[in-house]
């Protein structure tokens, strides 16, 4: 006996499917049936599909060629359903083993029960068992809002007959907000609703909130007219429910407030779009909710009643003007950002300023630096500002030194025609038309970038917001520089960029060119205080996203045996450690000293690959540009299946592609070291091919072709 419909609804989320039916095969509760609504996918969901409805026989599958929209495509399922009970859920998340039976166990004779819907949990898996038994309570009338407020119309158990009796169904005209539609009569007149307490529902992430967003990642120009037709809908409808037109007023009030009113003023052509439904809605408000506003927006909501448009702008803009002073006087960085905004952002742009900064503001280091320090040669005529951490740095040339994230910092960017940057800029620094950004990137990629990577597992952020706060990044670039042709299509790809890519090779690979010969190497060697009658080994690994302290700030466990390698390799060699640079643990050397040299926050890794006659790395781009100088290259990958099956992911098959050996235990290393000659020759041919595939651009004249493309180019425009 089938007492439980489960609606599923699937609009190409191939990705996710076989996680969200599993969930439900592995319930404790067995009685249910799954009834899928295939709305039009153009993915391979149909095949996934019927592959479970072949092997399930309490699995139902209709597949529809036409797109009709979620609403439609739960009408159609309600249809379908023949249990007691339904149930909602979308494809691209999943439920807990117990849910179902939680579910049934505490309805009791209520007409339905609701859950609560849990984000995807990122560290751990939920440990279901110590959360039962299930904590159910009972939201009263005045807290019912509680469940509105998600909007959302999944991981509610209703009965089928409450469903019938009161004509429920999806509003098919609405897009994003139709679950308000079906979910506000249904429990219009339930005084007491059963709510679950126990994580049984969880959020899958959006793994493409640009290009495949689910509906609630699509942008205002979708969401706010949907909302605003809803909200005419409802109204008109319960018009007599006094609950339902203040918590819809209210709702209303504030997504005017937080969204509507900001999107507005930023996009202003859709001012005449929306003006007349934004008019029907304040007139459809309850009285009292406008009364309870604060005195801006009441006086904004009045004249809106009176559909005057022009009033209606200009308070809008006093009030933000009113919100962002305020804002301002909350701390330093708070007014910078302001005056960033309202005040540098006017001042007329320096056609002739460059503004460089190289990871973040914690060196004098990469591309931008190899940009500079070309313009100088070529004696240029521009002013340059750089952008660092510490601003007593002695760097060559006079350049102006301005700290990250000072008042200076902001008033350069927004008054420099030209940015000359190596990595992500925060947000919140938004570039002038005029600005020509010139985002040189930091490295060939192996490991998967940007929209390319699936989940994202950093610290403080989520997958959609990661994702599109990088889209929002990439979008403000002119100019992006590549490497080789292999990170041509990565790059456009991965950062969704559509504006000119120059593939000349990597500034900061010029130097191994130009200064790969003893006097340089040994001047070198002197400036970084290392001995010149051995040969260095450099260990410069990445670090991993989901082994940190906080945001920005990673750990390293220094796995290599340093013991070992002192007693056998101490005579010829000296060892050079090189934590990336956002790993912020400090490594414990003691009695190490004279082999073991910790060159960290050394700022141009460049200048050691030319100091070190043998690099270990594991998944880092250092690899791509050490082998331009045609030394050997070992890989110590102590966590090669983690960090490639589930961290990050590869783009090629790295064990079969990489120039040098593969070592997983740390005593590998230095066998290989004592037979290096012996390592090459078994990988000459895999070097030469990976030399030609990634480093045919690089030929010391990288820097000179960029200055040529951008700085002659734009000035001429
Ligand atoms: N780097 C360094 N020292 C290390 C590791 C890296 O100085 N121990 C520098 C190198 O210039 C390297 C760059 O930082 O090329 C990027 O480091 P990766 O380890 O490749 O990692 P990530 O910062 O994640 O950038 O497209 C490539 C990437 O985005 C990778």
């Amino acid at each position: 006996m089938n007492r439980i419909s489960v609606i599923v609804t699937n609009f190409n989320k191939e990705d996710y499917l076989e996680r969200c039916l599993l969930s439900l095969l592995n319930q404790t509760y067995q009685q249910f049936e799954v009834i899928i609504i295939d709305d039009g996918s153009t993915d391979g969901s149909g095949e996934i599909l019927n592959a479970f409805e072949r092997m399930h026989e309490h699995i139902h599958v209709y597949l529809y060629e036409e797109n009709k929209g979620a609403a439609w495509a739960r009408n159609t399922g309600i249809e379908k359903a023949k249990g007691e009970f339904i149930y909602f859920l979308d494809a691209d998340d999943y439920v807990a083993p117990h849910t179902l039976e939680l579910m049934v166990k505490h309805i009791g004779q209520a007409p339905l029960l609701v859950g609560m819907i849990s984000p995807t949990p990122i560290d751990q898996e939920v440990r279901y068992e110590e959360e039962l038994p299930a904590s159910v309570s009972f939201l009263k009338e005045k807290i019912r809002t509680k469940v509105f407020r998600r909007k959302s119309i999944v991981n509610i158990l209703m009965r089928k007959d409450h469903v019938e009796r009161l004509g429920l169904s999806f509003h098919e005209e609405l897009m994003v907000y139709s679950d308000l539609t079906f979910f506000i009569p249904a429990i219009q007149n339930v005084e007491h609703i059963p709510y679950l307490q126990v994580p049984t529902y969880f959020r899958g992430e959006c793994y493409d909130p640009i290009d495949r967003p689910s509906l609630r990642y699509l942008t205002n120009d979708v969401k706010i007219p949907d909302y605003l037709s809803m909200f005419i809908y409802l109204m008109n409808e319960f018009r007599e429910d006094s609950f339902i037109n203040s918590y819809l007023s209210v709702d209303f009030i504030n997504y005017y407030y937080k969204t509507m009113s900001t999107y507005l003023t930023n996009n202003p052509e859709f001012w005449d779009v929306w003006f007349d439904s934004l008019v029907e809605c304040v007139n459809l408000l309850d009285k009292d909710s406008i009364e309870n506003c604060g005195f801006l927006t009441k006086r904004e909501m009045k004249a809106i009643r009176s559909g005057l448009k022009r009033t209606v702008m200009k308070r809008i803009a006093q009030r933000q003007t009113y919100h962002r002073l305020r804002q301002a006087l909350k701390g330093r960085q708070a007014l910078y950002k302001e005056l960033y905004r309202s005040v540098f952002k006017k001042r007329p742009i320096k056609s002739n300023r460059i503004v460089f900064e190289s990871f973040s503001g914690k060196g004098y280091s990469d591309n931008p630096r190899a940009i500079y320090e070309e313009l100088l040669a070529q004696g240029q005529p521009y002013e340059f500002v750089w952008i660092l951490n510490d601003v007593q740095k002695e760097i060559p040339g006079n350049a102006k030194k301005v700290r990250r994230l000072s008042w200076k910092y902001y008033y350069y960017l927004a008054t420099s025609k030209y940015w000359v940057i190596n990595a992500r800029m925060p947000n919140y620094i938004t570039k002038r038309p005029e600005t020509v950004f010139l985002q040189t990137w930091h490295g060939t990629p192996l490991k998967k970038l940007a929209a390319d990577m699936k989940e994202v597992r950093m610290p403080g952020t989520t997958t959609e917001r990661y994702k599109r706060n990088f889209y929002l990044d990439s979008q403000k670039w002119d100019y992006l520089v590549s490497p080789n042709d292999y990170s041509t299509d990565i790059f456009k790809r991965a950062f969704k960029f559509k504006k000119e890519v120059l593939d000349v090779g990597y500034p900061r690979n010029d130097v191994l060119y130009q200064k790969n010969n003893p006097s340089e190497i040994s001047s070198l060697k002197e400036k970084m205080g290392l001995p010149k009658d051995k040969k260095i080994i450099l260990y410069a690994p990445t670090w991993r996203d989901d082994e940190f302290h906080k945001k920005g700030q990673y750990k390293f466990d220094l796995k290599l045996d340093l013991k070992g390698m002192r007693e056998q390799l101490g005579d010829d060699y000296v060892l050079v450690l090189r934590m990336h640079y956002l790993i912020a643990d400090s490594l414990n050397i003691d009695g190490y000293e004279g082999f073991v040299y910790n060159l960290s926050s050394y700022d141009d890794i460049a200048e050691m690959y030319l100091v070190s006659d043998i690099l270990i790395t594991d998944y880092s781009s250092v690899f791509f540009d050490f082998a331009n100088l045609k030394r050997p290259i070992l890989f110590f990958t102590y966590d090669l299946e983690k960090y490639r099956d589930t961290l990050r992911g590869f783009y090629f098959n790295f064990t079969e592609v990489a120039p040098g050996p593969i070592l997983l235990e740390a005593e590998e290393i230095t066998k290989a070291i004592v037979s290096i000659d012996h390592t090459s020759q078994q990988f000459e041919d895999r070097f030469e091919a990976f030399f030609e595939e990634f480093c045919h651009l690089d030929d010391g004249t990288a820097s000179k072709r960029i200055i040529e493309e951008v700085f002659r180019n734009e000035s001429i425009k």
